[in-house]
């Protein structure tokens, strides 16, 4: 008797824990993606090295729900080569078994970029020709070391200003315009050298998710590479937007098929989506929170395959680098800090299930 009272107990506790519309998908967001012609649902991960390599908790998110992982910080150019022609490559690897083990695709994050540059470089007084070399040597020893477990490489990160023109940085004010095309060019070489030519080689930047005057001059730098018969795969649209001031729609389809059109592949890289202020978990702000995320993966989908997938920069407000970087603001992921998903989580989950958002 206690015991067919003990299963009939239990019985209506599994029926009132069965799934509903809020359930987490069995399958998680990077099966749903691939689904639809994605070849992931990504997301950055700062590891090793943290609190997130050791949070178990986390990590079973991240491998149930995302097929790709760009790591946060691993792969920048302080970490692997922290001293002149002194290489270390310990986290770049430590990151890799990581992906390896969940089966992930790397996106490498990133060879030239103005920041997480080393002290040897910027404290220098180079020539152009010497800082080239430096830039070189950089390219070639990384690329050539991870080789075919990179997926792509962002191979210039944030080269321009919003107004189109390239922005200060050890490299364009050494070497001027030309260090843009050479990054190209040497990555290509080393790739070549190593018979890693699928190694896809990106641009990746902020403020060119909306048509414009940035988005202009990176089509035009894109032509400039052509010209010179330097190859470049694909842009990265970084994404990190504001809540209630995320491009619309049509504006974000509008500039991936303007890549596109270029004969470009798209990834939307850094995705995440900010409050400016408090409260970041009232009703109303998760409402419109999950409606830009909605719309931001929806623009993915409408383009067709040459918008290879979302990468979203880390995927719970705890571990997110929005709050050290913006004072007061936050809240920008799809799980909270407890690692809840938030509507904006179901949101993405059902624009990856082609249904009409329910909890925007
Ligand atoms: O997430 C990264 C954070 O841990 C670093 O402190 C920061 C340093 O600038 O870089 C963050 O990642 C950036 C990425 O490399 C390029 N696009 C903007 C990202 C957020 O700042």
């Amino acid at each position: 008797m206690v015991s067919f009272i003990a299963i009939t107990a239990l019985l209506a506790s599994l029926v009132n824990a069965a799934p509903h519309s809020k359930d987490r998908t069995s399958v998680g967001l990077n099966a749903l993606a691939q689904g639809r012609g994605k070849q992931w649902f990504g997301s950055a991960a700062d590891i090793p090295g943290t609190a997130e390599t050791t949070d178990t908790a986390y990590l079973k998110i991240l491998h149930h729900e995302f097929g790709e992982l760009t790591p946060a910080n691993a792969l920048k150019f302080m970490y692997t080569e922290p001293e002149q022609n002194v290489f270390n490559f310990t986290e770049g690897d430590e990151f890799m078994r990581l992906a390896e083990r969940y089966q992930s695709k790397v996106r490498c994050h990133n060879l030239v970029w103005a920041s997480q540059v080393s002290d040897f470089v910027t404290s220098n007084t180079w020539t152009a020709e010497e800082l080239k070399a430096v830039m070189k040597n950089h390219i070639f020893k990384t690329v050539q070391h991870f080789g075919k477990r990179c997926y792509s490489w962002d191979v210039v990160n944030e080269a321009l200003n919003s107004d189109g023109t390239f922005s200060s940085s050890v490299w364009y004010d050494t070497i001027g315009e030309e260090y843009f095309y050479l990054a190209f060019q040497y990555a290509q070489q080393a790739l070549a050298q190593i018979g890693a030519q699928n190694v896809k080689l990106y641009y990746n930047d902020y403020g060119i998710e909306n048509p414009g005057t940035k988005v202009d001059a990176v089509l035009g730098l894109v032509k400039n590479l052509r010209k010179r018969g330097i190859r470049i795969d694909g842009v990265g649209l970084e994404s990190h937007f504001i809540v209630g001031e995320t491009p619309s729609l049509t504006d974000q389809v509008a500039t991936k098929r303007a890549y596109i059109n270029a004969d470009l592949d798209v990834v939307v890289t850094e995705l995440d989506i900010r409050f400016a202020a408090e409260p970041y978990y009232s009703a109303d702000a998760q409402n419109q929170q999950a409606a830009d995320y909605y719309t931001s993966v929806e623009s993915c989908l409408q383009v067709g395959r040459r918008c290879l997938g979302v990468v979203v920069w880390d995927f719970d407000d705890a571990y997110s680098w929005v709050p050290s970087a913006f004072a007061g603001q936050g809240g920008a992921t799809l799980f909270n800090d407890t690692l809840e998903a938030k509507p904006a989580y179901y949101a993405v989950s059902e624009a990856l299930q082609g249904k009409k958002c329910t909890v925007c």
